[in-house]
């Protein structure tokens, strides 16, 4: 069933982009930092059941593939490389629209774990508007060639997600990010990230907008981050909720 029959111009790009209330799939986002390892780890998981071209619209290269696994069928896509999602640039815009309506069923967050402190402000960012992620710390021969190791139990209990580590070049860790990403995607398990402290001054405005968002868009998790995006006095999100492209594309992203 859809509920928007009338096709615009911005529900036919969410069509060629796969969201879409009929798919059979898991669909599967993977995000990160460029250069962290993320087209090494998209040829892992997917061989070469994959095809490029371009986001509808956009001159951002699109990478998608298929892959199984424990007789589920994944679909995984790679999104642009990006430091924030704060939607300065077309790539960022890209990852961001695609996390925030997109309603993948889990999102691979790609860091490098030489420096993972620089690349968790990207992965909060992420793990605000969806709380279906896997942190995939990867690069981890590089972390350990510079005299560290990560903590795997102590990150995992501090952001509430699920950690793995890998080394994509090699292969380490690989098998149990299909597990994890296996786990969180089929609602096995739903992980809890530990959200941003802010000033209270914020929280509290913060506190006054999420009910009122929460009653026009029912069950959305990502309300506290649009509360933020408004009060920071982001255009785009504050003309989709006025002219009504919010409620289209939170409502297609529901439907599965
Ligand atoms: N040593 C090491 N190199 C890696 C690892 N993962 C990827 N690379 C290399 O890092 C470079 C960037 O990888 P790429 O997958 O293109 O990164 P992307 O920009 O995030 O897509 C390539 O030369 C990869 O071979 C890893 O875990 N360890
Ligand atoms: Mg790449």
């Amino acid at each position: 069933m859809r509920i928007f029959k009338r096709k615009t111009a911005h529900t036919e790009d969410l069509y060629q982009i796969e969201i879409m209330p009929e798919r059979k799939n898991n669909v599967i986002a993977l995000a990160g930092n460029p250069n962290t390892g993320k087209s090494t780890i998209f040829n892992r998981l997917t061989g070469l059941r994959q095809h490029t071209g371009n986001w509808p619209g956009k001159t951002v290269k699109k990478a998608e593939g298929e892959f199984t696994f424990k007789n589920e069928e994944f679909k995984l896509i790679d999104l642009p490389g990006t430091y924030s999602l704060l939607s300065t640039s077309e790539d960022e815009e890209v990852a961001r629209d695609f996390i925030l309506f997109g309603n993948p069923d889990a999102t691979i967050i790609v860091c490098d774990a030489s420096v993972l402190e620089r690349n968790l402000n990207l992965a909060f960012q992420i793990m605000q508007i969806t709380y279906r992620c896997v942190l995939c710390v990867n690069l981890i021969d590089e972390a350990r060639r510079k005299g560290f190791e990560i903590d795997k139990e102590q990150l995992e209990k501090e952001i509430g997600v699920p950690v793995v580590l890998t080394n994509a070049k090699s292969g380490e860790g690989i098998e149990e990010l299909k597990e994890k990403m296996y786990l969180v995607a089929t609602r096995l398990i739903k992980p809890n990230p530990r959200k941003i402290k802010m000033k209270d001054s914020i929280r509290k405005k913060i506190d006054l907008l999420v009910p009122l968002i929460n009653e026009s868009f029912t069950d959305l998790y990502s309300a506290e981050w649009i509360a933020m995006r408004l009060l920071e006095g982001d255009s785009k999100i504050f003309n989709a909720i006025k002219n009504g492209k919010l409620v289209e594309l939170v409502n297609k992203g529901k439907l599965e």
